[in-house]
C-alpha cells in the first residue's frame, strides 16, 4: 500500500493533466471490508434514507449511489484520512500555508454501476465553478474540490471506467461535442476523453474542474467505487447532508476534523 505523499512527478502530472492514478492505494483487508459492506446494503429506492445516508443517483442512468456513505459503517470511516491519498489532497486543495489551512469532505458516495449505466461528461475549465477550480500560484496549490475515486472492483474495458479529458481543467473553450448532461448523452466516444482503467484498490485523484464522467458499462456484474470529495475547510456540502453527532463523536479527532473542521460556535 502507498503511504507516500505527492512526489515532484505527481505534482508535475497533476498540474499538467488534472488527475493522478494512485496505484495500490487501499490495502486488501479494507477492500474486503468495503465490499462486504456493499453486499450488506439494503434495497433502497432513489431518495430513500438508510440512517443518515440516502440513495440519491446523480442521474437516472448512473445506478445506485449512496450519499453520505461515511455513515454506513467503519470501513467507510477508514477512508476519511486514508494514507493512500490524504497528503495529496492536503497539498492540492487544503489551502496549505494560509490562515484557513485544512480540509473538509463535502460529499461521499458509494456507487454501484451495472450494465447500461453511465454518467454524462461534466465540468471543465471553461466557465467552471470556483468550487472545483484548479489553482497553482506563488508556489502553492489552491484547488477547490479534489475527488478520490477508489476502485473496489477491477475496472477494465467494458466495466464502465471513469473517463477524463486530460488537461481540460485549464480549458478556455467549451468542448464542441460534449453533448447535454440533462439529456444523458454518453461520453464513450468523446474526442479527447480517455478511460481510466484501475485495478481493485487503485485510487483516481482529480480536480473536479477536469472534464470527467463515466463511460457505459457493457459487461455484466457490478462496478463498485467510492467517491470522496475533499476541498478547503471552509466549504459546505452541496445537497445539505450533515454528519450525525453519533458519527462525529466516535471518530478520532483527526477524522472528525475532516468532517467538521470548524465546529459551530455558540454562546455558553
Ligand atoms: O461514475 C463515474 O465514473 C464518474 C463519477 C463522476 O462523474 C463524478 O464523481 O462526478
Amino acid at each position: 500500500m502507498r503511504h507516500n505523499g505527492p512526489t515532484p512527478l505527481d505534482d508535475f502530472f497533476f498540474d499538467l493533466r488534472g488527475y493522478l492514478i494512485l496505484e495500490n492505494a487501499v490495502e486488501p483487508e479494507l477492500l474486503d471490508d468495503l465490499n462486504a459492506a456493499f453486499d450488506a446494503f439494503p434495497e433502497l429506492e432513489p431518495g430513500q434514507w438508510w440512517g443518515n445516508a440516502q440513495r440519491r443517483d446523480y442521474t437516472s442512468q448512473t445506478g445506485f449511489e449512496l450519499h453520505n456513505c461515511v455513515e454506513a459503517g467503519e470501513p467507510f470511516e477508514k477512508l476519511i484520512d486514508h494514507p493512500g491519498w490524504i497528503d495529496h489532497v492536503r497539498r492540492y486543495c487544503g489551502e496549505e500555508n494560509s490562515y484557513v489551512q485544512g480540509l473538509f469532505i463535502d460529499e461521499c458516495i458509494a456507487s454501484i454501476r451495472t450494465s447500461g449505466g453511465h454518467h454524462p461528461v461534466h465540468s471543465g475549465g471553461y466557465r467552471g465553478a470556483l468550487r472545483g477550480a484548479y489553482g497553482y500560484k506563488h508556489g502553492v496549490f489552491r484547488c477547490g474540490q479534489c475527488n478520490i475515486i477508489v476502485a473496489l472492483t477491477d475496472i477494465g474495458e467494458g466495466d464502465g471506467p471513469t473517463m477524463v479529458i486530460p488537461g481540460s481543467h485549464k480549458s478556455n473553450f467549451p468542448h464542441p461535442a460534449a453533448g447535454d448532461y440533462a439529456r444523458g448523452d454518453r461520453m464513450d466516444h468523446l474526442p479527447g476523453a480517455v478511460p481510466v482503467y484501475m485495478n481493485k484498490g487503485d485510487a483516481l485523484l482529480f480536480v473536479d474542474g477536469l472534464m470527467h464522467g463515466g463511460s457505459s458499462r457493457t459487461n455484466p456484474g457490478e462496478r463498485r467505487i467510492t467517491i470522496y470529495r475533499y476541498g478547503p475547510l471552509w466549504g459546505a456540502t452541496r445537497f445539505g447532508y450533515t454528519y450525525s453527532d453519533a458519527l462525529l463523536s466516535r471518530l478520532t479527532p483527526e477524522r472528525r476534523k475532516l468532517l467538521q473542521p470548524v465546529p459551530p460556535l455558540r454562546p455558553a
